[in-house]
């Protein structure tokens, strides 16, 4: 049995989008008993805090996206606790904040442990530039900084002239998508990144859409994987306490699937969990299942699983 030695880092970021509630992210998955859960299955865990997220003042837009210096300033910090947590030999996740932070996590992943695979579970694609961006919003645009490809396609935006592109097209896989912007879509299909939308969820099964993802990301070598798991892609009825919600998403059954299947892979290196928005939820009830099902994907990253999670040498006793 692996024992997973796990390192919890908060990014209560809330700049990368407009909605309030999302910096509570992080203190409400821990309140939900992450920690002494991920305990309990036998793993080693250890919690690095909050990174701050101070906003920077006079933080015009560049163009049309918004609080560029706060985001850049916020995900260089996260950049380099992702690092910490890596060279420390754990694997890190990050709990969000909204998904601006996975500019930091990724960054701070590569920087230590070189070629990743990156597999994207979301309702959106998050994947415009700051000139394809319909709302400003930098939880949209998120993979536009890290692609090698698109590299030269992006300006540079004030406090994100550390970044340096650390992730190819051929090692990203999405999976979930059903709304995605018309130049999302061009790009992914110019780059020809990999994708199960919805549909394809539909059509193959979770299973299958597993299967294929790894095949993909392992075709040539084997890499660390990061996994950034944006809470909207399951669906609303699901997990509503999202800022973003998009009917038609993943079951918490396919969800958690895709979560067992990766840790199954023993290549998990990192894990984002974004986007749980407590002030989106209407009632109690609405905000828990979101926030319950945000640590359950967590707990199928280490080693849960569904049967029950019980040491293989244990003894039934006789009646
Ligand atoms: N998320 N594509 C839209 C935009 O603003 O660029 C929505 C992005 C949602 C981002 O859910 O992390
Ligand atoms: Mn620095
Ligand atoms: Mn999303
Ligand atoms: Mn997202």
């Amino acid at each position: 049995c692996l024992r997973h030695s796990v390192g919890i880092v908060g990014a209560p970021f809330n700049r990368g989008q407009p909605r309030d509630g999302v910096e509570s992210g992080p203190d409400l998955i821990r309140a939900a008993g992450l920690l002494q859960k991920l305990t309990q299955q036998g793993c080693a865990v250890k919690d690095y805090g909050n990174v701050t997220c101070d906003d920077v003042p006079a933080d015009e837009p560049f163009g049309c996206v918004k609080n560029p210096r706060t985001v850049g300033r916020a995900n260089e910090q996260l950049s380099h606790t992702v690092a910490t947590v890596k060279r420390e030999g754990k694997t890190c996740v990050v709990l969000g904040g909204d998904h601006s932070l996975a500019i930091g996590s990724i960054h701070g992943h590569a920087s230590v442990q070189g070629q990743l695979g990156v597999v994207w579970v979301d309702a959106h694609a998050d994947i415009n530039t700051p000139l394809t961006t319909p709302t400003g919003n930098i939880h949209g645009q998120p993979m536009s900084y890290l692609i090698h490809e698109l590299h030269s396609k992006v300006p540079v935006v004030p406090n994100f002239s550390w970044i340096k592109p650390c992730v190819s097209a051929r090692d990203i896989v999405y999976i979930g998508l059903r709304d995605v912007d018309l130049g999302e879509h061009y790009i992914l299909k110019h780059l020809g990144i990999k994708m199960f939308s919805i549909t394809e969820v539909d059509r193959l099964g979770i299973a299958k859409v597993m299967e294929e993802t790894c095949d993909h990301i392992f075709s040539q070598v084997q890499k660390p994987v990061h996994l950034s798991y944006d809470i909207d892609a399951l669906d609303p009825t699901v997990c509503p306490a999202t800022g973003t919600p998009v009917v038609g998403g993943l079951t918490y059954r396919e969800g958690v699937y895709i979560t067992e299947h990766i840790c199954q892979t023993g290549l998990l290196s990192a894990v984002d969990m974004v986007e749980v928005n407590p002030k989106c939820g209407r009632t109690d009830h609405e905000v828990k299942s979101t926030v319950n099902a945000a640590v359950d994907l967590i707990l199928g990253c280490f080693g849960r699983v569904r049967e029950g999670s019980h040491p293989s040498d244990y003894c039934i006793s006789q009646p």
